[in-house]
């Protein structure tokens, strides 16, 4: 396979003006007819028209109504002799029942489905299927009328009618012009929740959510958090909808979570699907925040799209970074939005910085690709929202604001670049820090890997004050071995070490004295901050609200942790100061090859954290949060070398010590947090919940380590007495994670209750292939799972439950001695590979960061990925991410 650069990047030598299909759609054969106009791109110099196509029939081909000749070239139509605009006509015909890719048309229960982003249209028609060749679509789909009652595409329904012999018709017009990636059609037996919203201007729209007839009662959260969305971006950034009617259909095969089609987005039914008695708080606050994103798409991609793939994060990071926002913005107070910021930042850590220190690094704007599917990365999304997040930073939300409708004037319409892009929020904000360094700013698109900040500050008692300097620097990358300097906005307080009260800030050389948080916008290798006016050596509180996609070095003390834990008003860096608290004591414990009896928490870490727990003023998330344990993960990328056994033991023990040194105290917080009334997925009740399953997870591990029955005996009793999902899985997990033997008994009833929930039945799946590993028993498990009559490698949400649930999800119970768990990985990624490339290829991701591990787990890793690599016609997409991890 042959990479892709992006220095390559040359316009189309032809454009498609309009594209009029007609689609009559049967699972064996669906025939295609594809009208278009074209037209020759006078900048490009003459040459043959090159479209893309894959695993099409090609029936016909009619240049201005006659036969012409073509060429086959690999997958490419290729036409001579062109004139300068023509008609071409093109008729082929695909298989979507055989299409286990599901990239192009598919079947998934009876309905048809596209997914096309990023080249899955080629597999439906021969095209120029590339983000910057923008056409108006016309689409007729033809099925059968019993079979197929509701026939869906881009766009306003503009006719509808019988056909003879059973079949019917619809006839859809997309008033605006496309890339091919945002084509969609659905056709199925689907019920709609509908609801008319009135946007600002007073002109009504008619949102609806399409569901199979059993799911109608799970809509509503996606509707509300539809309407939601709608009002929200006109509210915010002054962008309304734009289309008559916005549609969302779920389906239950989807590669991805979901797919922001103009006006008809396709959804994992993971993302859509939702009532108290199948979904948890978190799918409450998943589906809100997936709902927002394809919603705000429909301007950050689908009104300005990119120009080409290497553009990904224009879209994709300012609309990760769009929905944070609304979640943000839908929070009640500073902490619930503080509880979301914490979980977006503990995202980017545990997936993005793995990512960006292995194998496939890359630049938020990667410079080459062999499959662009592999870049629908944490880099391109978390990453890309971050670097957007920090430009705001630098020029505050409303100058952001203005930022954003310049850039929606400036290119409506286009397919653009980040360049375009971060141009035009430096262009609304001419004396912003952005403006002045953008050229350097722009470096966060160009340069892989995350930058390290090592800081450390001196006290001056004859001058009273404090000189902070910090160096930064940015580590080797594939293909980068050096870096320049980043511009860094890097959010700063002080804390009065004995009251741990927030202190003025006064920078050296100026005036102004500063409350609260103050933004420093470095720039340099190296520099020192000095700040004046000081009584006594304050506690610096660093990279607050994480400013900047960096990790801070800075060799803070116990007391100064404790101070920031028990004090900094920034919400984000007093759970940090507990994460590093955590951390450090892992790591100590790691270092020491302590074994599962050697305490690794000292006493003054499980004080903080009980007093975190009994706290009269924090909000329950918070505390779920504070009291959540640095991930293994995590704990592992702090390491020069791995022994994931190791990091699993000392984890495990650091659990087994919070659980009896706070045994009181969990039962504290789940008697004051176990009822939370009527179902609400608001973040205080949720937090709640959060925090008393949290005390269960704890009680029983703690029983589990004295003999105690009552505790899972009591979660035994709750698991049956929910009244929704939150608590009942809760407490299911409680059992399973302290591996109980109730847990048995609870699991099957679990499967009995919910067989018929395809959703639930993954939460079933994932849990046991997720759990804690006790002597190995967790691998032999997951090959039993998968011998379950619910268990099907196609679906890719199920074969995600269960095989990356335990190779991604588990790194106790993957990383074995015997290699084991490496062997099946590779089995299953091979496995994979010949159903679906994609879900392969993610999976292969799963041993990024090998060469880290310690022996023997090294080179059995090696030697797995080897194995994956060696197998003849494997595809692209795997290819890329094997043969990368080998380099
Ligand atoms: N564009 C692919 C799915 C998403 O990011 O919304
Ligand atoms: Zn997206």
């Amino acid at each position: 396979p042959i990479a892709i650069r992006r220095e390559d990047y040359a316009a189309p030598a032809f454009w498609i003006d309009t594209v009029d299909l007609t689609f009559d759609l049967d699972p064996a054969k669906t025939r295609v007819l594809n009208r278009m106009q074209l037209r020759r791109n006078p900048e490009v110099p003459a040459q043959p028209l090159r479209l893309d196509g894959d695993e099409l029939n090609l029936a016909r081909v009619l240049v201005n109504g006659q036969g012409a000749s073509f060429r086959m070239e690999g997958d490419q139509l290729v036409i001579d002799g062109l004139p300068d605009a023509f008609e071409l006509e093109l008729f082929t015909t695909c298989c979507p029942i055989k299409n286990t890719k599901l990239m192009g048309l598919f079947v998934s229960e009876d309905t048809f489905f596209t997914q096309c982003e990023a080249e899955g249209f080629r597999r439906i028609t021969y095209f120029l299927d590339r983000p910057d060749v923008m056409a108006m679509y016309t689409v007729t789909l033809r099925a059968s009328k019993a079979a197929y009652p509701v026939l869906l595409s881009n766009g306003n329904l503009v006719d509808q009618g019988e056909l003879p012999e059973g079949r019917h018709f619809a006839k859809w017009v997309d008033p605006f012009k496309k890339p091919s990636y945002l084509f969609a059609l659905v056709a199925g037996k689907l019920v709609a929740r509908e609801q008319r919203i009135k946007a600002r201007s007073g002109k009504e729209h008619l949102l609806q959510v399409y569901v199979r007839a059993g799911d109608l009662d799970k809509t509503e959260h996606a509707m509300n958090s539809l309407v939601n969305s709608v009002l929200w971006d006109e509210a915010r950034f002054g962008l309304p909808l734009d289309l008559d009617r916005f549609m969302i259909v779920a389906t239950s095969d989807f590669n991805m979570g979901a797919m922001e089609n103009k006006g008809l987005n396709i959804f994992n039914t993971k993302y859509v699907l939702a009532n108290q008695a199948t979904a948890t708080d978190a799918d409450y606050s998943n589906i809100e925040s997936v709902v927002g994103h394809e919603y705000f798409h429909n301007w950050s991609g689908d009104r300005v799209t990119c120009r080409d793939w290497f553009q990904l994060s224009l879209k994709e990071g300012l609309t990760v970074f769009r929905d944070q926002e609304f979640s943000q913005d839908l929070c009640a107070d500073a902490s619930a939005r503080a509880v979301k910021r914490i979980e977006d930042v503990r995202v980017l850590r545990t997936a993005q910085f793995p990512e960006d220190a292995g194998p496939m690094a890359h630049p938020v704007r990667p410079d080459s690709y062999i499959e662009i599917s592999n870049f629908y990365t944490v880099t391109i999304y978390e990453k890309g929202a971050e670097v957007v997040r920090m430009m705001q930073t630098l020029v505050g939300r409303k100058g952001f604001e203005k930022g954003i409708t310049l850039y929606f004037e400036r290119h409506d319409g286009q397919a653009v670049t980040c360049d375009d892009f971060a141009q035009a929020i430096a262009d609304a904000n001419p004396d912003s820090e952005l403006a002045r360094l953008l050229p350097q700013f722009k470096r966060w698109y160009s340069q892989a890997g995350t930058p390290r900040l090592a800081a450390h500050g001196v006290y001056d008692a004859q001058n009273r004050s404090y000189t902070l300097s910090v160096v930064q620097s940015c580590p080797p990358t594939p293909g980068q071995q050096t870096k320049e300097p980043f511009v860094i906005p890097l959010n700063i307080g002080l804390l009065d070490a004995a009251t741990g009260r927030e202190l003025p800030m006064q920078l050296e050389g100026e005036s102004d004295v500063a409350r609260g948080t103050r933004t420093i916008v470095l720039s340099r290798a190296g520099e020192q901050i000095t700040f004046v006016g000081l009584d006594a050596e304050p506690v610096p509180s660093i990279l607050r609200g994480f400013s900047a996609p960096v990790i801070l070095d800075f060799a803070y003390t116990d007391a100064q942790l404790l101070t920031l834990l028990a004090n900094d008003p920034d919400p984000f860096n007093r759970w940090e100061a507990g994460q590093r608290l955590g951390l450090r004591a892992a790591l100590q414990a790691i270092a020491a090859h302590a074994t599962d009896t050697t305490p690794v928490l000292n006493d003054a870490y499980l004080d903080a954290m009980r007093g975190v727990l009994r706290h009269p003023q924090l909000d329950a998330a918070f505390k779920e949060l504070v009291l959540t344990l640095p991930s293994e993960t995590y704990i592992a990328e702090q390491l020069d070398v791995v022994d994931p056994q190791r990091v699993h033991l000392v984890r495990e023990a650091m659990r087994a010590q919070l659980a009896t040194a706070l045994f009181a105290d969990w039962e504290q917080a789940y008697e004051d947090n176990k009822d939370t009334g009527a179902y609400t997925p608001d973040p205080t009740s949720s937090g709640r919940r959060a925090l008393a399953g949290m005390a269960l997870n704890f009680l029983c591990l703690a029983a589990r380590a004295s003999g105690d029955t009552v505790w899972p005996g009591k979660t035994l009793q709750r698991f049956k007495d929910a009244g929704n999902m939150t608590d009942r899985f809760n407490a299911l997990n409680a059992l399973v994670s302290s591996g109980h033997t109730l847990a048995a008994q609870a699991l099957a009833r679990f499967h009995a209750m919910f067989k018929d929930e395809a959703l639930v039945i993954d939460k079933w799946f994932s849990l046991q292939a997720g759990a804690s590993d006790r002597g190995g028993d967790i691998l032999p498990l997951v090959k039993q799972l998968m011998k379950h009559p619910d268990f099907s490698l196609k679906n890719p949400n199920r074969a995600r439950s269960v095989i990356f649930s335990y190779c991604s999800g588990n790194p106790g119970a993957f990383h074995r001695a015997d290699a084991a768990g490496y062997v099946f990985w590779s089995d299953r990624v091979i496995e994979l590979d010949a159903i679906n490339p994609q879900v392969a290829a993610r999976l292969a991701r799963a041993l990024d960061r090998w060469s880290k591990l310690a022996e023997p787990y090294r080179s059995a890793a090696r030697e797995a990925i080897a194995r994956v690599a060696a197998k003849p016609d494997l595809s692209k997409d795997t290819h890329e991410v094997v043969t990368r991890a080998l380099a």
